[in-house]
């Protein structure tokens, strides 16, 4: 129940309000187990505040698990500020969320989310230390699409290690579906990496660079055709509830490895893909190459040191899928129950209660 947060199992949950400029937002911080909560800021037109406390504590929770799989010391937490960016994000606005974050005294660090953009971090930055994902020339890491990318490939060739028993796409079929930032760097290093690529996007003009840029790609209309091509491989990477009750039953691809946040559309999925032999790797598992990306910020970024981090996805999925094996449960199954493992130990030497 969201009634009680206390209830939820979170540590903290913040209402903050500012008349002047209309700030609405809720912090949530589900555990600082590991370290300080570290989560992005979502800024969306809730239709109630009960959606929005939803929304933060199940995302807030979310990150905790993310973070710990990707081996940081950090905790998770997230924010949501109520209300449509287009009408009333503005600098003073921003700010005054920014004197909120600071005043939890780096126990909440935020980030980019939905509705929010590195530009935005740069004005949040002006009233507080703990925020990330600021840009380049204010010491921020960028674009975090560029390891996104490359933990997704990493945890897809833990993936086809498993089931075909060696670690790369060569020779594989990839269906990569949605070539925005973060689809348009895998392509690249599944390229590289000697596989075949078929590929689609909405957008015309994401085709439209794939056909200038990588003339090798096959491109198809549309996703569902995408699930349904003879592929090895499916990297959802638009939108969440890519597996859903049409898609699983469709699919041909004996591995599912994609950035997409939520692919799982509702709980029960992996539990069908299990059943029809298809290997899913977690999505919160491989695309934490972002958040590796900007927690790195907090020590001063350096983009060999993140890359490092990154790349061991490769041997966390590793130790996910064979989890799953050695406990016959579906891989999403296994990765909470190591998340939760990690937070549990390291959290015992921290007393933290
Ligand atoms: P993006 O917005 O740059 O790209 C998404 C692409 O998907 C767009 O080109 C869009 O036209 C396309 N698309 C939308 N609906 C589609 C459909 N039904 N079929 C085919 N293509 C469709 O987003 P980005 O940054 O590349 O992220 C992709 C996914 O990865 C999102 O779910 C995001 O939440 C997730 N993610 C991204 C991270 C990052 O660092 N950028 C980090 C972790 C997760
Ligand atoms: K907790």
């Amino acid at each position: 129940s969201t009634d009680d947060p206390g209830s939820t199992g979170h540590e903290q949950v913040v209402f903050c309000q500012d008349k002047q400029t209309g700030l609405k937002a809720i912090i949530g911080i589900y555990s600082t187990a590991l370290g300080p909560a570290l989560g992005g800021t979502r800024f969306y037109p809730y239709d109630s505040e009960e959606a929005a406390l939803a929304d933060v504590l199940d995302l807030s929770r979310g990150m905790a698990y993310k973070n710990a799989l990707a081996g940081l010391d950090l905790g998770g937490g997230k924010a949501v500020i109520w209300g449509d960016p287009e009408q009333i994000k503005t600098e003073a606005l921003l700010r005054a969320y920014g004197r909120f974050v600071e005043s939890l005294a780096g126990r909440y660090y935020t980030a980019c989310d939905v509705g929010t953009y590195v530009a935005d971090m740069d004005v949040i930055a002006r009233e507080t230390r703990y925020v990330t994902g600021r840009s380049v020339e204010h010491g921020g890491a960028g674009d975090s699409s560029v390891l996104t990318a490359w933990g997704v490939f990493q945890g897809m060739r833990a993936a086809a290690e498993h089931v075909w028993g060696v670690p790369t796409l060569h020779g594989r079929r990839v269906g990569v579906a949605g070539l925005g930032k973060v689809g348009k760097y895998l392509v690249g290093h599944l390229l590289d990496d000697g596989a075949e690529v078929v590929a689609t996007d909405v957008d015309p003009r994401a085709m439209e660079w794939a056909r200038t840029t990588h003339p090798q790609v096959s491109l198809v209309d549309d996703s569902a055709l995408l699930v349904g091509a003879d592929i090895d491989v499916y990297a959802p990477c638009a939108l969440g509830g890519a597996l859903n009750d049409e898609t699983v039953p469709a699919l041909r691809a004996k591995v599912v490895a994609g950035a997409a946040n939520n692919q799982l559309a509702h709980p029960g999925i992996e539990k069908l893909l299990a059943d029809r032999g298809i290997l899913y790797a977690p999505d919160y598992v491989v695309n934490a190459g972002g958040v590796i990306q900007v927690a790195d910020e907090i020590e001063g970024f350096n983009f060999e040191r993140a890359k490092l981090r990154a790349t061991r996805i490769y041997d966390t999925t590793r130790e996910i899928l064979r989890l799953a094996d050695a406990e016959g449960v579906p891989p999403a199954v296994a990765a909470d129950r190591l998340a939760e493992r990690r937070m549990a130990e390291v959290g015992r030497l921290r007393t933290i209660h």
